[in-house]
């Protein structure tokens, strides 16, 4: 066979292999998003898919990779939280909404805590330390949420970061869920 053939061959060969490859990696981001949306009717197969897609790394991770992927979204989405409200606190200085700002602060500042235990958990494979830890999270942020309206009758200037912060502990129980079983 002459040479330029067969490098034409491998590139060929080379191809094909990529291309499975990559679709296979974005089945299993659709498979896990499916089981993850039928798990909890608060998570939607679109926002799953779209936070997964958010990292490119997702594009070549298997289940237990994606568990990694979203704990650390749910840790940064912790940690620009907490930013947001301290830069709401310094702006609204007296107001009422004072109050429940800073009650959300210090649990954000708790999510911030058990987010980075919940990473050394999910490495060393503690999988119900790392389910009861973003179940913690997510109770913090729905209580976050509703204590603007329901405790102190202002609207939440939080709830884009509060929904964020749940959807994302959501998903990450039920991949875990899913690592666990396998
Ligand atoms: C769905 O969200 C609500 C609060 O908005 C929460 O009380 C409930 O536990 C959540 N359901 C699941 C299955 O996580
Ligand atoms: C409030 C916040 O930082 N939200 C982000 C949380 O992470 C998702 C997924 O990467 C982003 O889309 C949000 O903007």
């Amino acid at each position: 066979m002459n040479t330029a053939l067969c490098t034409l061959c491998l590139f060929v060969a080379s191809s094909v292999i990529l291309f499975h490859a990559k679709s296979v990696a974005s089945d299993v981001i659709t498979d896990t998003c499916q089981k993850v949306a039928a798990s909890n009717p608060n998570v939607t197969f679109d926002y799953c898919e779209k936070a997964l897609g958010s990292d490119p790394k997702s594009r070549t991770a298997d289940v237990q990779g994606l568990g990694l992927i979203v704990l650390n979204l749910l840790e940064s989405n912790v940690t620009s939280t907490i930013s947001y409200i301290e830069e709401l606190l310094k702006q609204g200085f007296g107001a009422p909404i004072q109050k429940p700002l800073s009650e959300c602060l210090s649990f954000y500042s708790g999510a911030a805590e058990t987010t980075k235990e919940a990473v050394g958990a999910y490495q060393e494979k503690r999988y119900p330390d790392v389910q009861n830890a973003v179940t913690r999270v997510s109770t913090n942020a729905v209580t976050c949420e509703s204590l603007f309206n329901d405790e102190f009758g202002v609207p939440s200037p939080l709830t884009k970061q509060n929904g964020d912060t749940a959807q994302l502990s959501y998903i990450e129980f039920a991949i875990v869920a899913i690592v666990k079983g396998s």
